[in-house]
């Protein structure tokens, strides 16, 4: 191990869903709790009197070992008596959850409403989980992602759950309050001794990092950071491995090709990690760019490539990062 790996080991993922979570778990597992994952709040909602975080749910499942792998959110063993429950009694069912997974919300919801924060109640049930990594929503304010189309504005779980996806994107925008900002253990995280670096996770850069960007204050504390700052592209092969992201470029009139996540990221990261499907796209001007596998099938994926990415810090932060 190298003697810069063992002064400085903390690092800092910021994350969405299901695609980001799997590499937030491979980095888990080498970090523990050197290891801290900002959260996307933009798709929270409240629904039948709950207040769901579902990319928070599925980084804490991930990480805490419960998630249900074929589906890639909520809990793995899941039943659905509650569902079946509900639409019987002729309430709304387009938003699936889980018997298991109502604990989850029944909880937060709870809690909230007492008047705890979202950062406290994550901390909570993160540590009950046993999970070593600290999990931070981005926000303690509630932010909302909003999708535009050409029908008009969509929450985001209208968008991506009731219409899956299907509506045409002419945009997405993050509503949050004029007084909105990142909490003081988000920022503590940036502020820490021994920062390596910073990741984002393949999670969707439109629906799922953009809304983490635009939380006022979060932009600040990357553009000070003096760690590199390293994205791992979410498309592979012109493809994206779950999810709308490729569909959503098409609609933003977006070629499906790493030079649009880079240019996406331009002037924020120091360096791109790409598939090995995509190598002959690897000359990207402005930018270091590390040609791996990011395919994450397996917990051994997961692991390598968060291997991979941390060797990829460390080997930028050998090269004087610009200030
Ligand atoms: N995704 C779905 O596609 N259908 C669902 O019914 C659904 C329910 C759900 C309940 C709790 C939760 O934490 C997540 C849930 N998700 C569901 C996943 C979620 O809507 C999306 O994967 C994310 O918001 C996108 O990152």
């Amino acid at each position: 191990m190298s003697s810069l790996r063992t002064r400085n080991n903390r690092v800092v993922a910021l994350c969405g869903g299901v695609g980001g979570a799997k590499l937030a778990y491979g980095l888990a597992r080498i970090l523990r709790s050197d290891l801290t994952v900002i959260v996307n709040t933009g798709d929270d909602f409240e629904h039948l009197g709950l207040m769901i975080s579902p990319d928070i749910d599925t980084v804490i499942y991930t990480l805490g070992r419960r998630a249900d792998r074929e589906r890639g959110w909520g809990r793995t063993g899941e039943s659905w008596r509650f569902m079946e429950a509900l639409d019987e009694l002729g309430g709304e069912t387009w938003f699936r959850l889980g018997d298991l997974d109502l604990a989850m919300h029944v909880l937060r919801t709870r809690d909230r409403q007492a008047g705890r924060s979202l950062t406290a109640i994550t901390t909570e049930i993160a540590e009950r989980f046993g999970i070593a990594a600290t999990i931070l929503p981005v926000s303690d304010h509630p932010v909302r992602t909003i999708v535009e189309t050409p029908d008009g504005d969509l929450p985001f779980q209208r968008y991506f759950v009731e219409q899956r996806c299907i509506p045409r994107v002419t945009g997405v925008r993050l509503e949050c309050a004029a007084n909105t900002d990142t909490t003081a253990q988000v920022r503590r995280a940036f502020g820490a001794p021994g920062l390596r670096g910073v990741v984002i996770c393949p999670s969707n850069p439109y629906l799922s990092i953009d809304p983490i960007l635009a939380v006022p204050g979060m932009l600040a504390l990357l553009k000070v950071t003096m760690v590199p700052i390293v994205a791992v592209s979410p498309i592979i092969g012109g493809a994206a491995v779950k999810g709308p992201t490729t569909k959503i470029m098409k609609e933003l009139e977006l070629p499906a090709t790493q030079h649009s996540i880079f240019q996406h990221y331009a002037g924020l990261i120091d360096g791109l990690v790409i598939d090995e499907a995509d190598r002959a796209e690897r000359g990207l001007t402005g930018v270091a760019v590390k040609v791996t596998r990011t395919l994450m099938e397996d917990e051994v994926d997961r692991e390598q490539l968060a291997h991979d990415v941390l060797q990829f810090i460390d080997e930028i932060a050998g090269e004087a990062k610009a200030p």
